[in-house]
Formats: structure tokens, sequence, C-alpha cells
């Protein structure tokens, strides 16, 4: 029989009991200390009949943050709070990976400890203004990381990664994608390196493979998984070769047998205009099992499951506004229309409150 969203699959050793996954999405509704509250375990919980949900896009340390009321991964307090919420998705069969996150560039020094300069590959400032407490705000220039502090944001990644599995995660997920700190060393327009994290594409790759093994030692490749989004332009973000780049980095990701494999297939967060790219030919590069992400409905998802493009896929905006997105595929019902006001922070309105079919 022919595969489709609500077959199972494993995707490395995590079940998953049909392949629509709920796609990392930033909420900003993590409480005091980045700690994960009651109701972002209600909301989580409520969407546990995903195949898999990836949490929003959750900072390594202080320095990885930027924006308001993101949850972090690092404290005690974290662990405890996510705790909670991967319970509640586990008491409704669910399973549930962190995204793993450092910002780079796309921060403020008033989101950051001592306000700090924020931390990139090179001190390039990004074009835009960043999201603070006091507002949107230019963006800085950030201070261009040397190569011997690069071993100490690989063991934050190695202390987040203990932090999940002691917080119950069933796996993490590395966020390279969107402009943010790996995306930052691997694409040319934010990384004018010399030295052996720039110039040639192994180089640019190579803090995104040393943190994608030093994570894999802690966890297990099968439990990792890792985003991508060659052709994103959001944050600022280009390269000049992004199809040479992207499929060195999914040849180069075989080597570690991980769980999965995760793409944003353009451009998201009204970033401009992708660059041409070939996610066909991308995708053929890697061996395992292939997330694909953007813009998919239900229609797309199928054929893409069907054809072999996609082992699963990733659905963000329609998960904000339908809880039960599986039950709503299952039934060819109506979906309900997010309501982008209340995307980014707030309390329950347009995050607890989007209603299931039955109650
Ligand atoms: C939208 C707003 C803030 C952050 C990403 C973590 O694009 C994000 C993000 C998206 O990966």
């Amino acid at each position: 029989m022919s595969k489709d969203l609500f077959s199972p699959v494993v995707l490395g050793s995590i079940s998953l009991k049909n392949r629509i996954v709920m796609a990392p999405l930033t909420r900003n509704r993590a409480g005091e200390g980045g700690v994960p509250q009651a109701i972002n375990a209600t909301y989580y919980a409520q969407r546990a009949s995903a195949g898999l949900i990836v949490t929003e896009a959750t900072p390594i340390s202080a320095m990885g943050h930027g924006y308001p009321a993101l949850p972090g991964i690092y404290t005690d307090a974290q662990v405890a709070g996510w705790k909670k919420v991967t319970d509640a998705v586990h008491a409704k069969g669910g399973k549930i990976v962190i995204q793993l996150w450092h910002v780079g560039r796309i921060s403020h020094p008033s989101l950051l400890p001592n306000q700090a300069l924020p931390v990139a590959p090179s001190a390039i400032k990004p074009a835009g203004q960043a999201f603070t407490y006091q507002g949107l705000v230019d963006y800085v220039e950030p201070r261009a990381l040397d190569a011997s502090e690069l071993p100490a944001i690989v063991q934050d990644y190695v202390h987040a990664t203990k932090s999940a599995i002691a917080a119950g995660f069933d796996g993490v997920e590395i966020h390279a994608a969107n402009g943010y700190l790996l995306d930052q060393f691997l694409r040319d327009g934010a990384n004018h390196r010399t030295d052996q994290y720039g110039g040639s594409i192994e180089n640019r790759a190579r803090l995104l493979l040393e943190v994608t093994q030093a994570v894999v030692n802690v966890i297990g490749a099968d439990k990792v998984g890792v985003r991508v989004s060659p052709v994103n332009p959001f944050n600022d973000m280009s390269d000049s070769n992004p199809q040479a780049v992207f499929n060195y980095v999914a040849n180069a990701l075989n080597q570690f047998n991980l769980a999965y494999l995760h793409a944003v297939e353009g451009g998201i967060h009204g970033g401009g205009k992708a660059d041409p790219f070939d996610f066909s030919v991308f995708r053929k590069q890697f061996k395992g099992a292939y997330m694909a992400n953007l813009s998919y409905d239900k229609k797309r998802g199928n054929q893409a499951v069907a054809s072999g493009h996609a082992d699963v896929v990733a659905y963000g905006v329609p998960y904000i506004a339908n809880p039960d997105l599986v039950e709503r595929f299952q039934q060819d019902a109506p979906l309900n229309e997010a309501d982008s006001n209340t995307f980014y922070g707030g309390a329950e309105q347009g995050y607890t409150d989007y209603p299931a079919l039955h109650g």
C-alpha cells in the first residue's frame, strides 16, 4: 500500500504514529527566567496528536537569546518547566523534540547578559530591527567570535542536550536555519572569516558539524535532527552558491546517521525572494529521513510522502490555529484561520483558545 501522511514511521529511534509534524513556532510566551509554564504545557498537549512536535526554538545559553519571553534549556528551573511540557505531551501519546537555538547576531544588547554585544561569525550588522522589550530597535554590529571561543559554544549545545534529556524530550533538533548563528556560519553573506571557520564551504560547515558531533555524542544520532533553510533570505541572509553549500551539508550529515534532516524549502517570514534552489537534488544527497516544510497542505503533503520526496511533513501556521490538525486532515474538515496579531507574545488568546472539532 502506498504511504500517506497517516502512515506511521520511525525517525532514527523515535516512533511516530503519523507523518504530520508540528513545526517549530516561536510564540514568546515563556515565564520569567525563560521557564515554561502550565499554559505552555497546555498548548503543546493540545497538539499531541501530531506524529511529532518540534518545540519552538529554544536558546541554549543566555547569549543565545534574541527575542522577548523565549523559553531556555540551560537552567534547572527551565528543565523543570519543560518536564511539565513533555509529561503533558507524553500523557496524550505524543512525541516531542526540542529545537536547540543560538541566535548569533539576531539579538540586541538589551536582551543579553550585561548588555553584551551579540556574537556572530563576522562583524556584519544585519539589516532590520530587533524585537526587544522596548519595541523594535535597529540591529547593532555584532562582535566577531574568535575561533578560541567556539568550543565553549559547542559545550553550551552539550549542556542544553543534557538538559533536554533531563527534561524528558524524545530528541533534539539543531536549529541551523533562518539566519541564526549556525546558518550565519554556513552562508557567505554573513560569514567573511578567513580562518578555518570561513571561506570554503567545508570551513563554513565546520561549526555545524562540530555541534552535531557533540550533540550526537550526548544523546545518540538516532535522536538528533538538523534544520536548515538553504535559500531563506529572512534575517538578511544570502549565499553566493546555496546549492553547493547545502548539498555539501546534506552529504556531510550522512556520516552521523541522524534521525532526520529538516528543510525549509524556500523563503519564510517575509524576508524577500528566495534564490533558485533544487530541493529534490538536495534531498537526494541525504541518505536518512527527510522532513519537508513550507506551505504544504494536506494534498501536497500526501504527494510529498507518496513520491518519497519527504518522510514527514512539518506544518507551522496551520498548527497555530488547529490543535487537532491530524483529525481535521483525516476528516477533510475545514481549518481554523490563524490570527497573525497573536503569533508573538500575549497569553491564552491566539495560543490555547483555538477550538478543536470535538471539544
Ligand atoms: C519568527 C520570529 C522569531 C523567531 C525562526 C526562531 O525563524 C525563528 C523565529 C521566527 O527560526
